[in-house]
């Protein structure tokens, strides 16, 4: 069956768009839709033509998989012209998403219609490329060019009320999209139609503005070249003609989507979607979910139940006495009142958040449980102690998680009646924010619960990646290697601040060094230090050396740095230097992009023995954990993507 595909309403002809998943510009559907035109334009029995997609959204953009090979006619900015200048006007009738190239497609329309859950936006920056079908050129002449600015830099969609504040669609529809567009159609033709975007004039931006913007934008993107290059098509969209700006736009989008950040985005945008359907659970049903328990309600507890509770799961919060479940709760509190200051939630909302948590001491309310989460302190025995109690109370199929990140989940799990249903979760901090999920299961673990992590993170909308039992799985563990890489390289005589400067570089928002001050030295101390008293071999390192000193980052006032009271700012310690003299042997000068690739590398290669030993099921995988667990710049591609063509 054709993907676009002609019904006639009357004088008003229905071209629908069915090319599923999401309705993606592939060539099948680009010349579908220039035929479609060519053949309503000598229909003389049609006066206006509504474009609806089937499915579950309006066109989502582009095909991006058609991205690794040469575009191929009917191009998408000849295609969106074509409608544009149709002898009948074309009105989108978008439902779910018009994004990039279907966003521009409705912008070649006359009229834009949403129903109020759509969105419409120019997400390409995302994707480390600009639009390439007049999308910038068309949008200054339609909206607020300070808006479009932040639309297009960002990439961020809108939702279809703030689209019709800033007139990028025309009307919101309630009810029957397809009868409400015909409709509308109609009642278009019997007024003056608007004139075509391209043949609008452009709006006179004042310089300034656009020096102004440049450099926010710049400071913003660190290093990602897509949002600059976006800004300069916008710019130039106001200072030369339509076709000027057409062809400028479209070098540009030619240029950016062979280059390296456009591939390492592209690997990420799919890397995140097949992330939460692994092949060997395809045809697995996980188990129901409508509520769930989070054991312990310190910083990691909270943040948990607070990610359940904007899933919309009632949560039932366990600590050991009263006055420790008051504390969690005020954790609980805290965090939802953060997110009203922030604006991202109402107080009344806020309020809905924590009414929600039950909070208890009594492992007997857990009786009907369908997932509980322990958070408790990382001791085996203490967990150990909760899991018996669970497997006590809790129903027989209840999926029963640890939030361990460096403990055995197995040893946790030892004695548990049903270890099927037992399963390792492992959330970062702050769990309610970071979007990674470890999800690890014990040889024991069946697919019905491991299914059910996934089902999870889908629902708390997190990228889980399946990591296998070693000590810090696939995050914890690459993050020593890392570490102890930028601890060899202060040993050899590279300075902190240089090495922090060369990741900050890279685009890191912080190096190793400043995040280990600011998250504390001591977390990583005291494992060590429990790894030696269990008579493992851990030779000391330079933090050692500091926590030793009393140094333990910024909490008490200096770490690797010095820092001034009330002041975040890192400043070069001399007593540091002092410290950890001795370990010190003066070498030859890195330069920054050098000490990246030390470190990137020493990241890859710990990636590569993850890979080998199993304990991660691919390449991709490891790349989505330090994206969004530790901070790795998406534009890179992980350190598996971004080392791909050096190691062997
Ligand atoms: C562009 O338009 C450039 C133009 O300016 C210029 C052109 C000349 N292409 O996300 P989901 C697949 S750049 C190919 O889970 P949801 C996806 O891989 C593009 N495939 O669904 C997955 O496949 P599978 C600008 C795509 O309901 C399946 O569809 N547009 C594309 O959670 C379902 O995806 C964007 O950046 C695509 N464009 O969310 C929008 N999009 O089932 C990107 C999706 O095999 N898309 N797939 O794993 C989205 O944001 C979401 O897919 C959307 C639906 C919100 C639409």
């Amino acid at each position: 069956m054709s993907v676009v595909t002609i019904a006639r309403e009357g004088n008003i002809a229905v071209v629908t768009i069915d090319n599923p998943p999401v309705n993606a510009l592939s060539q099948a559907v680009r010349q579908g839709l220039v035929d479609a035109v060519s053949e309503l334009d000598g229909d003389p029995d049609v006066s206006a033509v509504v474009l609806v997609c089937a499915g579950r959204t309006f066109i989502a953009g582009a095909d991006v998989s058609e991205f690794d090979k040469p575009p191929q006619p009917p191009h998408l900015p000849d295609v969106v012209s074509t409608i544009e200048l149709a002898a009948k006007p074309w009105i989108a009738a978008i439902h779910g998403s018009a994004l990039g190239g279907g966003f521009e497609v409705a912008l070649g329309c006359r009229f834009c219609l949403a129903t109020a859950d759509a969105s419409v936006g120019l997400p390409e920056v995302t994707l480390g490329i600009v639009p390439g079908a007049g999308g910038t050129v068309r949008m200054v002449r339609l909206a607020d060019v300070e808006a479009v600015v932040d639309l297009v830099t960002t990439g961020k969609p809108v939702r279809a009320p703030r689209a019709l504040e800033l007139g990028l669609i025309d009307r919101i529809i309630e009810g029957d999209l397809r009868a409400a567009a015909i409709a509308f159609a109609r009642d278009a033709l019997s007024r003056p139609l608007p004139q075509p975007l391209s043949l609008r004039p452009a709006p006179t931006v004042p310089v300034a503005f656009w020096v102004e913007t440049e450099a926010a934008v710049a400071k913003r993107a660190r290093g990602e070249v897509a949002p600059l290059r976006a800004l300069a098509c916008l710019r130039r969209a106001t200072e030369t003609d339509f076709a000027a700006a057409m062809q400028f736009e479209r070098a540009t989008f030619l240029e950016l989507r062979a280059s390296e950040q456009a591939a390492a985005l592209r690997h990420v945008f799919f890397a995140e979607r097949a992330a939460p359907r692994p092949a060997g659970l395809s045809g697995v049903q996980a188990l129901p979910l409508r509520n769930a328990a989070v054991i312990g309600g310190g910083t990691m507890g909270a943040g948990i139940a607070a990610a359940l509770r904007d899933a919309g799961l009632p949560v039932i919060l366990i600590e050991r006495d009263d006055a420790a479940v008051e504390r969690g709760i005020a954790n609980l509190r805290d965090i939802f009142a953060g997110a009203v200051k922030r604006g991202r939630l109402s107080e009344a909302a806020a309020e809905a958040r924590l009414a929600g948590v039950t909070g208890s001491t009594d492992y007997a309310a857990l009786a009907d449980t369908d997932l509980v989460i322990e958070a408790v302190f990382e001791e085996l025995l203490v967990k150990r102690q909760v899991f018996e109690q669970l497997g006590r109370v809790c129903r027989p199929d209840a999926v029963l998680a640890t939030n361990t990140s460096y403990l055995d989940p197995q040893a946790i799990a030892e004695g548990l009646p049903n270890p099927g249903r037992f399963i390792g979760l492992h959330f970062f901090s702050p769990a309610n924010v970071m979007r990674l999920l470890e999800i690890v299961p014990t040889p024991q673990t069946d697919d019905a619960t491991l299914a059910t992590g996934f089902a999870l993170a889908r629902m708390l909308g997190k990228v889980p990646v399946r990591a296998g039992i070693c000590e810090g799985f696939i995050g914890n563990r690459i993050l020593k290697r890392y570490r102890a890489e930028a601890e060899a390289l202060v040993g050899q005589g590279v300075a902190i601040a240089a090495v922090d400067a060369a990741m900050r570089g890279y685009g890191f928002a912080m190096g190793p060094f400043e995040a280990q001050d600011l998250g504390g030295l001591d977390i990583a101390f005291l494992q060590r230090e429990g790894a030696r008293a269990a008579g493992r071999d851990v030779p000391e390192t330079l933090g050692d050396i500091l926590v030793r000193a009393g140094r333990k980052g910024q909490k008490t006032g200096g770490g690797w740095y010095d820092y001034k009271p009330g002041d975040r700012r890192p400043v070069p310690s001399d007593e540091v230097t002092r410290l950890l003299g001795a370990r010190i042997e003066p070498g030859a000068a890195l330069d920054a992009e050098a000490i990246a690739d030390r470190l990137v590398g020493a990241m890859a290669r710990e990636g590569e023995a993850i890979l080998a030993e199993g304990i991660a099921e691919k390449a991709a995988d490891i790349d989505l954990v330090e994206i969004h667990g530790y901070g790795f710049p998406r534009w890179r591609g992980g350190p598996m993507f971004s080392t791909r063509s050096t190691l062997t």
